[in-house]
């Protein structure tokens, strides 16, 4: 990686030493699959209630401008676990573009789990830090036998989908639990006893139980309300005069709620409430299409696409007594920002100087931090082909191909991306191409093509 492109990670002391205690905070990262922005209460949703999601972003901050990590499923997770963004993380899309075939985390990315047991435990294999790490749910970057599975990147223990394509369905006949395939014999036989979301929150409550007094560092990640559009109980929405699909997704998400019911539920139980931050968030951009839900808001386009509605996500954080409750954020972040930050919150030191993100803790705790910080996505594949999104103070820019021109909106007058303004704003399309020269690398797996000039 040329040196340009990397960010030395500058430590932020003055938080690290205030949020310091005898034991780091406990960090519970909850993310939806494929849900939209605007299918919350909390974002302005009308017929989908989501009640404890809700009360989540009343009791924490609630962010308007935050980003996943890229448009779609893996490379969203890669960006999420390596802190770097789809210019430099291992896994961009969601096959290779050059084989079709799963790309797998390389044996030295250093994940969030791994940075959070610490130095000692890289080097050493010695858990001397003594983060306890879980994920449950959807992994999505490695295969099995491959250098990308969970259990060798810092995660003591593991429950869920290892391929996205096996995620498709919610009454799967087997999960991977750490590196053994177990089989789920309440779905054999086309029974449909065992919803997969719902073993995921058994395993996440079980663990908190258990880890109550260790640090740790939760990943829950549960399938809905992705496709397909399955839920096992459609509780009030039975009723209503809507598609089956509708229903259905209206269902899953509101169970999607009810996990956080539950977990926020659990941490009270146990007596960790105030040592412990939660996020909610959503892997990329919504999909559903009903329109009485609204579930892409005013944004243009949706999962997969160079657009707002392929990035832009729900994200909520609560941490009793040190954010402030109810209040609201347009500060620009997304997913590589996190590992930075809980790196930053648990006070660890060290962290790879490969990663492009920042901590966004100051801004958790009620700082200013720099709004025009650019923010960089690139994706393959899909009707549009390669392309690369930035995100820039109130400018969004757009490029289809590494030198076609680039669109310009003002996403201050213009939420929907409808005006290109690139011709009357040169000077801000000068600086973004600038940005853009040097923000990546080429990989392999994802060749790009040039065009002639
Ligand atoms: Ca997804």
């Amino acid at each position: 990686m040329p040196l340009l492109t990397r960010r030395a990670f500058l430590s932020t002391a003055a938080v690290a030493a205030q949020t310091r205690r005898k034991q780091p905070p406990n960090f519970v990262f909850i993310m939806a699959d494929d849900m939209g922005v605007f299918d919350l209460g909390c974002y302005g949703q009308k017929l989908i209630r989501t009640p404890n999601i809700d009360r989540l972003a009343s009791e924490g901050m609630r962010f308007t401008d935050c980003y996943s990590g890229a448009t779609v499923c893996a490379p969203s997770r890669s960006v999420l676990m390596t802190g770097q963004h789809t210019g430099h993380t291992t896994v961009r899309w969601n096959a290779s573009v050059r084989t079709g075939g799963r790309v797998a985390l390389k044996a030295d990315d250093l994940t969030i789990a791994q940075v959070l047991k610490g130095p000692e435990w890289r080097d050493a294999f010695d858990d001397t830090r003594g983060y306890a790490t879980a994920i449950f749910g959807k992994w999505g970057l490695g295969e099995p036998d491959t250098t990308g599975l969970p259990n060798d990147h810092g995660f003591d223990e593991w429950y869920g989908f290892l391929n996205q394509q096996h995620a498709h369905s919610h009454y799967p006949k087997y999960l991977w639990r750490n590196k053994t395939r177990e089989t789920i014999h309440g779905n054999l036989n086309d029974q449909r006893r065992e919803y997969a979301s719902d073993l995921f929150c058994r395993e996440a409550l079980h663990f908190i139980d258990r880890h109550r007094y260790d640090p740790f560092f939760l990943y829950f990640t549960p399938t809905v309300p992705h496709a397909k559009f399955e839920a096992p109980e459609l509780g009030g929405y039975a009723k209503e005069n809507w598609p089956d699909d509708a229903k259905n997704y209206a269902a899953m998400v509101t169970r999607m709620d009810s996990y956080v019911g539950r977990i926020m539920a659990k941490l009270k139980e146990c007596g960790l409430d105030d040592n412990t931050l939660v996020f909610f968030t959503s892997d990329n951009g919504g999909t559903f299409e009903y329109k009485p839900f609204g579930t892409m808001g005013p944004l243009r386009d949706r999962k997969g696409a160079a657009y707002e509605g392929g990035t832009r996500v729900p994200m909520i954080a609560r941490w009793n007594g040190k954010i402030k409750a109810g209040s609201v954020s347009d500060f620009p972040w997304t997913f590589y920002d996190v590992l930075p930050t809980l790196a930053d919150l648990a006070d660890v030191r060290g962290i790879p100087n490969n990663v492009d993100g920042i901590s966004v803790a100051p801004t958790l705790f009620g700082k200013t931090q720099d709004p025009n910080r650019p923010l960089y996505w690139e994706s393959f594949g899909g009707k549009e082909g390669f392309h690369q999104s930035v995100r820039r103070g109130r400018w969004k820019a757009v490029r289809h191909g590494l030198d076609g021109p680039l669109e310009l909106y003002d996403l201050t007058a213009d939420a929907g991306e409808a005006r290109n303004v690139a011709a009357a704003n040169a000077d801000v399309v000068k600086k973004i191409e600038a940005y853009l020269a040097g923000c990546r690398t080429d990989a392999v797996e994802y060749p790009v093509a040039r065009r002639r000039r």
